[in-house]
């Protein structure tokens, strides 16, 4: 098999991103490949939640398994981090939400709080285990009135970063607004205030930084995802 072939049939079975255009590209027919390419990154979409088991677990590890240091990623340098004033900070909300009243961060921790140790992966082909707290995002839709029918969940960061999930992998038991990191708050870097931490998919999909929670029917897209991963990027 050529490269091509090998990386067409590596993208059907899941094992990657489809990252369309780039070296692969047919030069005869750009347009052709990159449709194909894009038709078979929205197929995968569908494959991969019909295979999502709400039910089904991301691992858990012991405290002794914990990464440390933990690794930083952003589409920038760590020292550019977002600041984000915690005293007057609001999540804001959006969409199909009947009370949309911004949460502060005294709010949010005045909710339930559950803790996991998780892995998270990143597309780059690293991964490490921490230790995440903070609320049920489930519990958080019922809470403001979140219209659980909607297809996506979107989010916005401080530095302008964005994704979106799929309503099933919202509602996993395991995905949690994250409010601390090893029982600490979590610093600007890794998500302070609040971050989004959802094991069952890849660590793109895990923004950081949040400004923003929506609920809606529109496909909301990410900057990864708007750049060709592959949007569900989940088990
Ligand atoms: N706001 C924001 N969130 C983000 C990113 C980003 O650039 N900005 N990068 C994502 C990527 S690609 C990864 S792998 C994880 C890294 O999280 P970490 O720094 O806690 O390891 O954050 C995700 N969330
Ligand atoms: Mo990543």
């Amino acid at each position: 098999m050529n490269r091509r072939q090998l990386m067409l049939r590596a993208m059907a079975l899941g094992l990657i991103p489809s990252l369309t255009g780039c070296d692969y590209e047919d030069p005869q027919h750009p347009d052709l490949a990159d449709k194909f390419l894009h038709a078979m990154s929205a197929w995968n979409d569908r494959v991969q939640a019909a295979l999502f088991d709400p039910h089904t677990l991301a691992p858990t590890f012991r405290p002794d398994q914990i990464t440390r240091p933990p690794r930083f990623n952003a589409f920038y340098d760590i020292s550019q981090a977002p600041v984000v004033d915690e005293t007057t900070y609001k999540l804001e909300l959006g969409g199909q939400i009947t009370d949309k009243t911004p949460w502060s961060l005294t709010q949010l921790r005045a909710l339930p709080q559950q803790e996991q140790i998780t892995r998270l992966v990143c597309v780059e082909g690293w991964r490490v285990i921490g230790q995440w707290g903070g609320v049920r995002l489930s519990d958080f839709l019922h809470r403001v009135g979140a219209d659980t029918k909607c297809r996506y969940v979107s989010f916005q960061c401080a530095d302008g970063y964005y994704s979106s999930i799929d309503m099933e992998s919202a509602l996993h038991p395991q995905t949690i607004l994250a409010l601390t990191f090893l029982g600490a708050p979590l610093t600007p870097a890794f998500g302070a205030p609040v971050r989004l931490r959802i094991p069952t998919k890849l660590g793109f999909k895990n923004p950081k930084n949040l400004v923003q929670l929506a609920v809606t029917n529109i496909y909301p897209g990410g900057y990864w995802e708007d750049q060709g991963y592959n949007w569900f990027s989940g088990s």
